[in-house]
């Protein structure tokens, strides 16, 4: 029998949260034999919610969740921990300009960095959800020094699963028949949500998507906005920001972290840019990768770009220049 590995999840008391530590305790991330000890990070004045969570954790009654260990404290939160999903952050509030966010939010990410610096296994793969994602995820690893960069990522998983879904509602097919879309950049609004790489198969044969759509001018433009908009437009039919749907696609993306992407498939996922495709390097940058079961992930090379990819490269990669730019101001007060 396996033994048991310990993860955590911050924010455990939030709404994406709920639906990812079923996802968890399930074994559908780590696998159906893989017993997992959950650690579950929040602020103080959530405790008590927290202690529902638990007792929901509990009554699920699967074998393959061991000890539950609600708390406050980093310090026992990351103690040991093999994978941790850092979904806890300040949401923005009404009259929260950009850049306030961002200094709320460095300073939790600085301290969760220090903690797994301190307390969690070196090999630790650390997928951050909680926005701004790529930026924080950035500043984690600068306070987790004895941390391989390579194991630190943040989540664009959401915007692969929608760009993914729009593109097979368009051409009609199931939605496991479009592969290979691409999400280059921020998680924000100018992320580059990308089909000119993408394959569709209609009854066994393949072809590319631009071919089986034969109207690039839609993958431009009305695509593009749409994936770049379906946060926002989430918010606005339900009030509350993508939560169901986010807690999946953390899943998705921690399952081929650990498990491995499919033969002939990438994913998109934001990592440290090493220069690949021209992209500043010390940005954390959503890049199509392969992974190899418990292997490292591997940016995929040698994909053509083309003049109006470059752009939309250029602009996404702008923005994070300049939030890390801000994040360290904050830092050096
Ligand atoms: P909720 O507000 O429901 O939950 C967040 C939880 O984090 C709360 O319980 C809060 O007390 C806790 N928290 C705050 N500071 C903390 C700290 N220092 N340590 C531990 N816990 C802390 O938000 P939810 O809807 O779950 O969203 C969480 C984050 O995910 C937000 O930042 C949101 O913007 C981000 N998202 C990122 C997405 C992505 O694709 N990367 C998509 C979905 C989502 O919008």
């Amino acid at each position: 029998p396996m033994k048991p590995i310990n993860v955590v999840v911050t924010g455990a008391a939030g709404q994406i949260a709920y639906s990812l530590l079923y996802q968890l305790a399930a074994g559908t991330v780590f696998g159906p034999d893989q017993p997992i000890n959950l650690h579950l990070l929040d602020i103080p004045v959530m405790m008590k919610v927290l202690e529902g969570v638990v007792m929901e954790l509990e009554d699920l009654a699967l074998p393959l969740l061991r000890e539950i260990v609600p708390t406050a404290d980093p310090a026992v939160a990351f103690k040991d921990v093999a994978a941790a999903f850092l979904v806890g952050a300040m949401p923005r509030k009404e009259g929260m300009e950009r850049k306030d966010l961002l200094a709320a939010n460095v300073e939790i990410f600085k301290v969760q960095g220090e903690a797994l610096d301190k307390y969690a296994k070196k090999d630790v793969k650390i997928l951050v959800v909680g926005n701004p994602a790529n930026t924080n995820a950035l500043i984690c690893s600068h306070y987790a020094p004895s941390i391989p960069k390579q194991n630190f990522s943040a989540m664009t998983r959401l915007d692969q699963n929608r760009a993914q879904a729009a593109l097979a509602a368009r051409l009609n097919v199931q939605v496991d028949q479009v592969k290979k879309v691409i999400i280059w950049g921020n998680h924000s609004s100018t992320q580059y949500p990308d089909a000119a790489h993408a394959t569709v198969t209609v009854q066994g044969s393949t072809k590319s998507v631009p071919a089986a759509l034969n109207q690039d001018n839609w993958l431009q433009t009305t695509f593009v906005e749409t994936i770049q908009k379906r946060g926002a437009a989430v918010i606005a039919a339900r009030k509350m920001s993508s939560a169901m749907s986010a807690a999946k696609a953390a899943g998705d993306h921690m399952r081929d972290w650990w498990m491995g992407t499919k033969p002939g498939e990438y994913v998109s996922m934001a990592v440290f840019s090493d220069g690949s495709y021209g992209i500043p390097e010390n940005i954390v940058f959503s890049f199509p990768v392969t992974i190899e079961p418990h292997g490292q992930y591997k940016i995929v090379q040698g994909l053509p770009i083309s003049e109006f990819a470059r752009s939309k490269l250029t602009v996404t990669a702008n923005e994070l220049e300049e939030e890390r730019a801000e994040a360290y101001k904050v830092l050096q007060k």
